[in-house]
């Protein structure tokens, strides 16, 4: 199985400002934590991380067909692309939309996601750790469509 973690703009920078809304981990810290609980999961995990929206579509677009399960972050794009929401529909492939931070307490124009609709699920506030459970909630859909 095999689960693609796509992260958006300034994803890159965590652990760096902000640690008091994003935490303290760092961008390299957060791939090695996925790597280990992908390993754990017996899933076969992969990564993207872009500042610019074309190339998070891009990345979404290759995964036609070759990936099982795509984790997100869109981070800033969340709130207003379209076009992410739109790839993502375009391709089909099973979607978590994952937040480190808790959006639904933070200020008002976070209060949207484009991206919502196309996902099975949206995990927000449980910091890095929300990674592993869009991993977990991938593999328990995607056996289930398998059986
Ligand atoms: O909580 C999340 O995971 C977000 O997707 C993070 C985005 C934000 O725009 C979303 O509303 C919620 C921000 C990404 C990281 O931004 C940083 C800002 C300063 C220092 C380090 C990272």
């Amino acid at each position: 199985m095999k689960i693609l973690i796509i992260n958006g703009p300034n994803i890159n920078m965590l652990g760096i400002r902000e640690k008091n809304i994003y935490g303290s981990e760092t961008y390299e810290y957060l791939l090695e934590y996925c790597r280990e609980e992908a390993e754990k999961l017996n899933v076969e995990v992969s990564f993207f991380q872009s500042n610019h929206e074309g190339a998070l579509v891009d990345a979404i677009q290759e995964a036609y067909g070759k990936i099982d399960g795509i984790v997100i972050n869109p981070a800033a794009y969340t709130h207003t692309s379209v076009a992410i929401l739109d790839a993502l529909k375009a391709v089909s492939v099973p979607a978590v939309e994952v937040h480190i931070s808790d959006v639904s307490k933070r200020e008002d124009f976070r209060q949207i996601s484009y991206v919502r609709a196309a996902c099975i699920k949206t995990i927000a506030g449980h910091g890095i750790e929300g990674y592993k459970e869009a991993m977990e909630v991938l593999k328990e859909h995607i056996t289930k469509g398998i059986a």
